[in-house]
């Protein structure tokens, strides 16, 4: 799973990279996440400093980092994570932008929240970045895409805002992209100070979830293909199979069946592990109740859209 990054410079996107791994590494509800030990001590480093109000040195980048998703001590999903450089969407860099775009299963979009409130943000890249995921939905056969509209430095704003006044100017493009059956957007507050970590985890989880619906649905579809063939090859083994294989020098039936066969009985097991797993992050990003960094404002329960995911049965 790849899962695309985007905002200005400055937005908060690696303050917010690394508090969401320093608190997922630590594990929430038995996921935790791992990496690489060079990625894992800079991150533990950053979200300690973070922590006691030491924000990372704008040098402290690179471009991308691959993680793995852990349920318990089992491995239930691969992600890339990346961060993409140049917020700035200018005609050169769009064709960039949309090859990214179309090679990512999910995406983050960071606004400032004290900026989107005060209307310092231009909204047309916002809209242009929204466009740009629609046409890869309409075009390509991707079953779904998570957006996930990060809200950060929400600690910045004054106690009695509601959110609905911060996305105001950005509501018409997500009342847009929620026609679309597709599309799954869900706009979350952040907040990482020395006060704590507000939400931090729900952004990355709620992309993790769809990633595990996505290979879940893919395992499925294949175990079925496989199967298929299986049955198929089965049904054609015999003598003459045999005969005209060896004189080809092909595969027989009989052993094309096997590979098949075992081809199918993988994908039933990758199926069978992560399918409780996705059914735990599924609830725990449906009904994960937002806090606010100084009170206030009101926290709804989200139903996710209902996916195919739901009526298979292996
Ligand atoms: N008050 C507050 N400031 C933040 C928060 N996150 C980031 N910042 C500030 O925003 C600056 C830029 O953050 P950074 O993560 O480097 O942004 P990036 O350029 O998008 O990676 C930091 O140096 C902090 O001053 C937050 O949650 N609360
Ligand atoms: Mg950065």
């Amino acid at each position: 799973m790849k899962i695309l990054m985007i905002g200005n410079k400055e937005s908060g996107k690696t303050t917010y990279m690394a508090s969401a791994f320093g608190v997922l590494n630590d594990g929430i509800s038995g996921f935790y996440i791992h990496t690489d030990t060079t990625t894992r001590e800079w991150f533990q480093r950053l979200y300690k400093q973070i922590g006691r109000g030491y924000y990372p040195d704008y040098t402290d980048k690179r471009g991308s980092y691959h993680f793995q998703l852990f349920h318990n001590q089992r491995s239930v999903l691969d992600f890339d994570w990346i961060d993409y450089n140049g917020g700035v969407i200018t005609d050169t860099s769009i064709e960039k932008l949309k090859n990214d775009i179309d090679t990512a299963d999910g995406m983050m979009i960071f606004l400032d929240a004290e900026a989107l409130l005060n209307n310092d943000i231009v909204t047309h890249r916002f809209r242009r970045i929204i466009a740009l995921i629609s046409e890869k939905l309409e075009s390509g056969d991707s079953p779904l895409f998570s957006v996930i509209i990060v809200l950060t430095k929400y600690d910045k704003l004054p106690a009695d805002t509601d959110i609905e006044s911060v996305t105001k100017s950005i509501k018409p493009f997500i009342d847009d992209a929620d026609e679309n059956e597709k599309l799954y957007i869900r706009v979350v507050p952040v907040s990482c100070t020395e006060k704590g970590f507000y939400n931090v985890d729900l952004p990355l989880l709620d992309i993790l979830d769809s990633g595990l619906r996505l290979s879940i649905l893919t395992a499925a579809f294949e175990a079925k293909y496989y199967t298929e063939q299986f049955a198929d090859r089965a049904n054609k083994t015999g003598v003459i199979d045999w005969g005209v294989s060896r004189l080809m020098g092909l595969k027989t039936n009989g052993e094309l069946a096997k590979e098949y066969r075992n081809k199918a009985l993988e994908r039933i097991a990758l199926f069978e592990t992560i399918k409780m797993p996705m059914e735990m992050l599924s609830d725990y990003v449906a009904n994960y109740v937002v806090t606010y960094p100084k009170g206030g404002g009101i926290s709804k329960k989200i139903t996710r859209r209902q996916s195919t995911v739901d009526f298979i049965d292996l």
